[in-house]
């Protein structure tokens, strides 16, 4: 592969890395060269997904910590460049999905899911801001979703977070570029991961994404790995600001 699409030398942290579309982006960027260090909250399924990328030959290490534990991702990004003396890129993707009709929603449900896919990227890209600033470089990537675009019904909290998301980058976008460092969003569709099994297993729903996206099927994890890579390589470098929508065309077919 050529130069442009390079992340050798780079250390890339990537949260809610032990499967799904978290596991995927690490793969892609640890096979472009990137030393990469999977978050998740338990220590034993990191251990395995880190593995899995070793015997690949990736250079991968774990950094085990609930997002949502502020304190504790601070900390995380803190010792990531303590032990390296760089975080060249923070990929703030861990979320959590919570599916109620509104009437069945509790507060602490909605701040939960706020907590996880929202306030957490906001504490997780000031930490990372504060190591890549002296450095003059650094990237920050955040997982949208199309659901901060378009809606369907009962996953008010996430939308709400993915839609804040989009409105957060841009800030960051425009407060960081003149420390040297880019904010974007890729805003995935409809992925076949596990944190969509509901939604893949019910039938009517399988067909509605199988209509309603111009490629007629689900994406598969792997399909992910390409966008972070270019957002977090030179190929990427004058990208800011952007919302990078990965969904097979879903919405724009009416
Ligand atoms: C949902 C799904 C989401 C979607 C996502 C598309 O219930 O909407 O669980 O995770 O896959 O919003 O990016």
């Amino acid at each position: 592969m050529s130069d442009l699409f390079s992340l050798k030398d780079r250390v890339v942290l990537v949260t809610g890395a032990s499967r799904g579309l978290g596991f995927a982006m690490a793969k892609a960027m640890g096979e472009a060269g990137g030393t990469v260090v999977l978050n998740g909250r338990d220590a034993g399924t990191l251990e395995t997904s880190a593995g899995k990328l070793k015997a690949d030959g990736i250079k991968a290490e774990i950094a085990p910590f609930d997002v949502s534990d502020f304190a504790a991702a601070a900390k995380a990004v803190a010792d990531i460049a303590k032990k390296h003396g760089r975080l060249d890129v923070a990929v703030l993707n861990a979320g959590i999905q919570h599916r109620r009709p509104l009437l069945e929603w509790e507060n602490a449900d909605f701040q939960r899911v706020i907590d996880t896919n929202l306030t957490a990227c906001f504490v997780l890209a000031r930490e990372a801001a504060r190591v890549m600033i002296p450095r003059g470089e650094g990237r920050i990537i955040m997982t949208g979703s199309i659901m901060g675009i378009v809606a369907r019904p009962t996953v008010h909290a996430y939308a709400a977070a993915k839609a804040g998301l989009g409105g957060m980058s841009k800030t960051l976008a425009v407060e960081l570029a003149p420390k040297g460092i880019t904010v974007n969003v890729i805003c995935p569709g409809f992925f076949d991961t596990e944190m969509n099994t509901a939604l893949t297993q019910n039938p009517e729903f399988n067909a509605f994404v199988k209509s309603r996206c111009p490629l007629g099927r689900w994406a598969r994890p792997e399909e992910i790995g390409g966008a972070a890579v270019f957002l977090a390589s030179r190929a990427g470098s004058y990208v800011n600001g952007h919302m990078l929508v990965v969904d097979g065309g879903l919405v724009d077919n009416l």
